[in-house]
């Protein structure tokens, strides 16, 4: 568990924070508990020019308030926005650059990333390289602006050193993001590495519960700060109320969450490990994983993402290993109570052009699995029948 067998030791205080930071009751006249919903989309105003604390609800929300501060809470650092998905927030940290600024981007993440980054964002004129994480410095030109990377990239799990790559940021007087959506803050920081901002898709572990799609910016940087909370506005990429009141009460079990999707992940990867069908497992948990020591040195624990090859599978095998699963779900998406399988080669990944994904491993025999809550001994027999299947 977390802080136990050579791991950085669990953030102190995280689950008050979770369940306290900027909730107090008697800061809203009903003296409710729970912060009330507030849906209406616009305020009051004393005079033309003068209001309480919020004018309409693009540019600010009462319960999108109380999320985006306890979320910078549980980052440890001051400012946090929220976006209507992990995607917009990308969109809007992307949005702080002009034609002609390059940005590097790891080669490994999310397909939608590489997509918007490769088809969206290169049409507007910025210059995007998608390059090894080892790589980075030597990609770095007299127009970089920012160097984005996933610290436990989508769907290979590699593990990112972010203290290197800050270290290479500030060198180069170039900006670090980190979207952190596989490991989440109960596990890992960035900010406290070297990151300038940290991006997590809230539609995965953080929400939890596969009802909410939303993401958040999060930075001690009160310049970019001030950049993106404009952005955010102008641009309406913002998350409805009530799914801010969903995301704040999932938060507040978000440690509860996390150690059994740790626990429940390692399991099933064991088991995966010794499976004959299966030829090789990523979980950074696994001392076998070849980053297995530096992962210890940089999180408190691991999630619930774990990637396999089925040995010797071509695509018609990882889909009827797929299609006989019963318990574990096959769908997009991560994080979740449920636990979800997927064909990254088809699925998540089919944006990233075939001779990219070769490079990237991620081939027709390459499954992802997000272990959910379920008990683990059903997931692994479930895992156990629909290997047998291939
Ligand atoms: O779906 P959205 O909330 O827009 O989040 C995008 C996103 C950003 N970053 C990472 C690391 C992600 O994995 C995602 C979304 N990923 C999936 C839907 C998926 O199945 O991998």
């Amino acid at each position: 568990m977390s802080g136990e067998n050579g791991y950085l030791p669990e953030p102190k205080g995280f689950a008050t924070a979770a369940i306290h930071a900027f909730q107090d009751p008697e800061q809203w006249e009903s003296m409710a508990v729970v912060a009330p919903m507030v849906a209406s989309t616009t305020f009051k105003r004393y005079g033309p020019s003068s209001f309480k604390k919020f004018e309409y609800g693009r540019s600010g929300n009462p319960n999108r308030d109380v999320l985006e501060n306890c979320l910078a809470t549980l980052d440890n650092a001051k400012y946090g926005l929220c976006w209507s998905s992990g995607l917009g927030a990308t969109m809007g940290v992307a949005s702080l650059f002009k034609a002609g600024d390059h940005i590097i981007c790891g080669d490994d993440i999310y397909g939608g990333t590489n997509c918007l980054l490769d088809k969206v964002c290169t049409k507007l004129g910025l210059e995007i390289s998608f390059v090894d994480e080892t790589k980075i410095e030597s990609a770095i030109k007299k127009n970089t602006k920012l160097i984005w990377v996933e610290s436990l990239t989508n769907p290979t799990l590699k593990v990112i050193n972010i203290p290197a790559i800050a270290a290479i940021a500030r060198k180069h007087n170039v900006l670090l993001a980190v979207d952190s959506t596989f490991v989440t803050p109960y596990f890992q920081r960035p900010i406290d590495l070297g990151a300038d901002l940290v991006v997590h898709s809230l539609t995965k572990f953080m929400n939890g519960h596969t009802d909410v799609i939303m993401g958040v910016t999060i930075t001690n940087n009160k310049n970019l700060y001030d950049q993106l909370k404009f952005l955010q506005n102008i641009m309406g990429i913002v998350p409805a109320p009530f799914d801010c009141y969903q995301v704040t009460r999932s938060i507040k079990t978000l440690p509860l969450r996390m150690k059994q999707h740790m626990k429940n992940s390692l399991e099933v990867a064991k088991f995966l490990e010794t499976h004959p069908k299966v030829e090789k497992v990523l979980h950074p948990g696994l001392p076998c994983h070849p980053q297995h020591e530096l992962y210890k040195k940089l999180a408190s624990g691991c999630s619930g993402m774990i990637t396999f090859y089925i040995k010797n599978a071509v695509l018609e095998h990882s889909q009827r290993f797929l299609t006989s699963l019963k318990i574990v779900t096959l769908a997009h998406s991560l994080g979740g109570y449920h636990s979800l399988a997927e064909l990254p080669s088809v699925m998540s990944h089919a944006s990233i052009p075939e001779d990219q994904r070769k490079i990237l491993n991620i081939t027709d025999n390459l499954i992802r699995l997000s272990v959910g809550l379920e008990d683990v001994e059903d997931l692994i027999s479930d895992l156990q029948q629909a290997l047998e299947k291939v």
